[in-house]
């Protein structure tokens, strides 16, 4: 009878590898395991045997069970990844379709040349152990003019004109420096970041300015910071972006939060309004900067006697417009897809 069970499960071996499916699978168990299967049927025999052979055949037919249990069960498992595997198959998307697509006339999509640019940027400060940092569009007078020493009736709010709420409290931010505020609240000099977005002005567009555009504010906050510093962040950062020494001039400007403050303005081909296809050489403001105000480094809790910052507002919408040698902004937010294809991947 030993022999008997060796050959059942020579049977069941065979018979399991045959299976296609759970259901003729879960048979097969029903086949050997069952009531009446094919191991119960012939434990039926047992009477003639002695207590020795009973006690044999016992064991033997217990560990053909339990071999037959696992193999059934690994079998089902196999069945239902399979079934699985089928049903993602016939779901997947065939990417190797995409360019044939495109192929037929379909747009194709693209990061819009102030995004890159942006990119860019934070790469290259990334790189220089800055963090970047966000803030909000809508801001409190506090954190865009006040903490900026920029007070109420100072004439310099008038620099930025600016879209109020209707509670007179709250404004949609009119510079990315409402980051330096934040910045300097949340953490302990020395520290070093940059913190770009999108500003508000409620001004008269040109081909140089628009009422929403881009800047990248950046400010560094240590022991012993001096201009030279301040000079060699500026140069480093308009050698990455172009990759070739570009004409600059740094002359003094004026802005509040700043001692001694600075305009950077880059050589381009400025166009001319009334014949588009000519341009001559002119300057762009592109990077304002300066030390940090010692009364905007108390109004973020740092001490001024110890510390000392430099910040700068670059104008990422200009930098785009030198370096593709754009000669409207209004161009980059127009949606005019003639425009943007120009940059698509
Ligand atoms: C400021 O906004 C200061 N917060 C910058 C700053 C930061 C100075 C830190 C010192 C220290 P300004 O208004 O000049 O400055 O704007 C900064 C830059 O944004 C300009 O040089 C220009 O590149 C860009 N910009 C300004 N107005 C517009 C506009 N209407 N459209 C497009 N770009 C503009």
């Amino acid at each position: 009878m030993i022999k008997e069970i060796d050959l059942i499960l020579e049977q069941f071996h065979s018979e399991l590898e045959q299976q296609k499916t759970l259901a003729e699978t879960a048979n097969l168990k029903a086949k050997y395991l069952g009531k009446n299967g094919l191991l119960s049927a012939l434990m039926k025999n047992l009477k003639e045997l002695s207590d020795e052979e009973k006690k044999q055949l016992g064991q033997k037919s217990n560990s053909a069970k339990s071999v037959i249990e696992k193999a059934l069960q690994q079998k089902m498992n196999q069945l239902e990844i399979d079934q699985m595997n089928q049903k993602l198959q016939a779901q997947a998307v065939d990417f190797s379709l995409r360019d044939s697509l495109f192929d037929r006339g379909l747009n194709r999509g693209g990061i819009h040349p102030v995004h890159s640019v942006q990119r860019e940027v934070e790469d290259i400060f990334l790189s220089m152990g800055f963090e970047v940092l966000d803030g909000p569009y809508i801001e409190d007078s506090f954190h865009n003019f006040e903490a900026l020493n920029i007070p109420a009736d100072h004439p310099a709010r008038d620099m930025q004109d600016t879209f109020w709420f209707a509670d007179h409290q709250h404004l949609l931010r009119t510079h990315t420096s409402t980051i330096q505020v934040r910045g300097m609240q949340s953490r302990k000099p020395p520290f070093k970041f940059i913190g770009p977005g999108k500003v508000f002005r409620c001004e008269r567009t040109d081909a140089t300015h628009e009422m929403v555009f881009h800047q990248l504010e950046g400010m560094m906050v240590a022991e012993d910071l001096s201009v030279a510093n301040l000079i060699y962040f500026m140069k480093t950062l308009l050698a990455e972006i172009f990759q070739k020494e570009m004409e600059v001039r740094l002359r003094p400007g004026y802005f509040p939060f700043v001692e001694p403050g600075f305009e950077l303005d880059i050589r381009w081909k400025k166009p001319d309004p009334k014949k588009s296809e000519q341009r001559h050489s002119g300057w762009l403001e592109l990077l304002p900067c300066g030390m940090v105000h010692p009364n905007v480094l108390q109004a973020g809790g740092i001490d001024p006697q110890k510390y000392k910052g430099f910040a700068f507002g670059l104008g990422l919408d200009r930098l785009v417009m030198v370096r593709h040698q754009i000669d409207d902004i209004r161009h980059t937010h127009s949606g005019d897809l003639r425009f943007n294809s120009q940059f698509s991947l």
